[in-house]
């Protein structure tokens, strides 16, 4: 996220990444290349070879993966699947925005590598008939990971295509039984500054907080994700569990949570509760409302440099009637 003016933004910070990533996947396929331990699993996975961060190992495979049996169309077409190049591993893990860490995101993987998240609990509670505090290995058994290949999108104007594992949070939410009385569903990330550095620090209030009107929970696209390309979500990317709504902004994506509760007003987020005019509730992708820079255009990391942006980040499809009658300039 980026809290500067509009003006302030540097013109050549969109580009600054791809630079980066190149030079440095250079280096690092040239370290690794004799390391066959650190890169056997991404041949017999995926068959190409992802240098890995040089901080940390990879984390292991997910026990409960259920690959999804779905034909490739009908995935394509409830949006489960996008047919995109994928963003490296090494990209996805070395690129974050994860504050509770720094502000770099170049920095956070490094930061971040040695964070404890077991044992965790997640506690679902609010307006429910049944709140229950899961533990996240109980949580990984009751519910097996799918595989979703989704965009994501950045309001810095970044993007990637990322193949998460995980599962629809409206599984998880059944589970507890809303009351019908129950209109949003608040999210809270972890509040743990020995272990987060960036929490000592007031850049934002913390614990970090999030919000989704019930109906967007419940759309099969959002999703509590608990891992990215089979493995155990890293903790740059928000171990052990968190959000993904690919329709709306990065930042909707809480990571690192451990508790989820059932409202009937709308809860506060962090990012508006920073800077309200530049980042509403709803946060949905939208090339033609400028928050507060424009966002018709997006970086593709390790790819195109000029990728338009589209409706609902390409999920209008999917997601365009929670917000028939809704004007998406004022509720932005
Ligand atoms: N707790 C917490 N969650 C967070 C953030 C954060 O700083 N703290 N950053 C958000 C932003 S702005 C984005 S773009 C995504 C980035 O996720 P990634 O690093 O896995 O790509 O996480 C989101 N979730
Ligand atoms: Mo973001």
């Amino acid at each position: 996220m980026n809290i500067n003016k509009p003006d302030d933004i540097p013109r050549d910070e969109i580009t600054e990444p791809a630079v980066y990533f190149n030079r440095r996947n250079f280096m690092r396929a040239a370290v690794l290349a004799g390391s066959v331990g650190v890169t056997a699993w991404a041949f017999e996975k995926f068959g190409t070879p992802t240098p890995q961060s040089s901080f940390a190992p990879p984390p292991p495979l997910l026990a409960n993966f259920a690959p999804t049996s779905a034909p490739a169309n009908q995935q394509v077409a409830s949006g489960f699947r996008v047919d995109e190049p994928q963003t490296s591993y090494n990209d996805i893990t070395n690129f974050n925005n994860f504050y509770e860490f720094s502000t770099d995101k170049n920095g956070v993987a490094e930061l971040a590598q040695n964070f404890v998240s077991r044992p965790w609990t997640v506690t679902v509670g609010g307006l429910c008939a049944k709140p229950t505090k899961f533990d996240i290995d109980d949580l990984l058994k009751i519910f097996p990971s799918e595989e979703r290949v989704y965009r994501a999108r950045c309001v810095e104007r970044w993007s990637m295509v990322v193949p998460w594992n995980g599962f629809s949070l409206s599984k998880l939410l059944d589970r507890v039984q809303p009351l019908s009385s129950a209109k949003y569903v608040a999210f809270q990330s972890v509040l743990d500054p020995a272990q987060m550095p960036g929490q000592k620090s007031d850049i934002l209030p913390w614990p970090y907080v999030e919000g989704l009107r019930m109906d967007e929970a419940m759309h099969p696209l959002a999703i509590l994700a608990t891992g990215i390309y089979g493995r155990q979500l890293p903790p740059q990317d928000g171990a052990p569990i968190r959000l993904v709504t690919p329709w709306k902004y990065g930042f909707k994506g809480i990571k690192s949570i451990v508790k989820i509760t059932l409202t009937d007003t709308e809860p506060p987020t962090t990012w508006n509760q920073a800077n309200p005019p530049a980042y509403g509730f709803y946060a949905n992708v939208n090339p033609n409302v400028d928050r507060p820079w424009p966002q018709d255009f997006e970086q593709r990391i390790g790819g195109d440099n000029h990728v338009p942006t589209l409706l609902f980040n390409g999920y209008t499809e999917q997601v365009a009637s929670l917000y028939s009658g809704m004007d998406l300039s004022v509720n932005y």
